[in-house]
């Protein structure tokens, strides 16, 4: 089992559990949250919370690196962690990432997707593609867009440095920064508020608010454009290097080639 999934009452939980690889969202631990959000929504569960086991450090060391494809498109619509932010936004009700220690690369798009963030003193957030010459994806860089300003979404893309609570919560990222002794507390009475109000309303306006904020119309030539400047990056000798790299456990050279 790479994840726990429980139900309490009407809240579902998803633990990721598998601290050997940081809880790195690979395919076969998507493929069990995917079934886990889908038998809560047939049992009609009200709120999900995404959360780690209370000991890890790592809430989740982001996509697999071991399956990101080379020389292809690295984020493509089908890839499993893309299923799964979609599964995030599109489920009937609020998901809550509980977070406490670091959320990498795609685990912090993950995060943004939710639509609720509470963390501790420990949480910090990290997106990553500038560390392996990875080509983001456009459906990524919207969910960061319609979360955080413009200048500091550069800041973290630029420099994939972290950004730690205090800053997490200025920032927009928290919705709640909390004690890691309360963090639980405070994420299940959350949690618990929401289901006692009406269903249909908090669904329907989940899904209005996806809608409405994923209206994007791309004007056909704009679209060749963004897919031609990703080309470029998936295609580089950099995104081999950055991936060679973290397998050999050493520090990139790029030479934006
Ligand atoms: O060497 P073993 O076999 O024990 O495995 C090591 C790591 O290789 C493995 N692991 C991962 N495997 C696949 N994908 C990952 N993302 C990943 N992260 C870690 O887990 C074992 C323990 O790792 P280790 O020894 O480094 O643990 P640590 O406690 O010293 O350090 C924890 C981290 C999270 C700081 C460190 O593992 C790390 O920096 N991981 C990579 C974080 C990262 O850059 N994630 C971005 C992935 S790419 C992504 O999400 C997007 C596509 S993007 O690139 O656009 O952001």
């Amino acid at each position: 089992m790479l994840i726990l999934a429980q139900t309490l009452e009407s809240i579902g939980t998803i633990t990721l559990n598998q601290p050997a690889k940081r809880n790195a969202l690979s395919e076969p631990l998507v493929e069990e949250m995917l079934l886990a959000l889908a038998s809560f929504e047939k049992n009609g569960i009200r709120a999900v919370v995404i959360r780690a086991a209370a000991d890890t450090k790592v809430w989740s060391a982001g996509h697999d690196i071991s399956e990101l494809p080379r020389g292809k498109d690295p984020l493509p619509y089908s890839d499993s962690l893309e299923r799964l932010i979609r599964a995030v936004k599109a489920f009937p009700g609020p998901i809550i990432a509980m977070v406490h220690g670091t959320v990498w690369g795609g685990a912090t798009d993950l995060v943004l997707s939710c639509d609720i963030v509470v963390g501790d003193e420990t949480c910090s957030f990290a997106i990553t593609p500038a560390n392996i010459g990875l080509a983001y994806n456009t459906a990524g860089l919207l969910h960061f867009m319609r979360r955080i300003p413009l200048n500091l979404v550069k800041e973290m893309f630029f420099t994939a440095n972290p950004v730690k609570a205090e800053d997490a919560a200025d920032w927009g990222i928290l919705n709640h920064l909390v004690s890691a002794s309360d963090l639980e507390r405070f994420t299940y009475d959350l949690a618990r508020q929401i289901t006692t109000k009406a269903p249909l309303v908090v669904s329907t306006v989940k899904e209005q608010l996806r809608i409405l904020t994923e209206a994007h119309p791309i004007p056909p030539d704009v679209f060749e454009r963004i897919q031609e400047l990703r080309h470029r990056v998936y295609q580089s000798k950099d995104y081999q290097e950055g991936i060679n790299a973290f397998h050999e456990k050493r520090k990139p050279v790029f030479t934006g080639k």
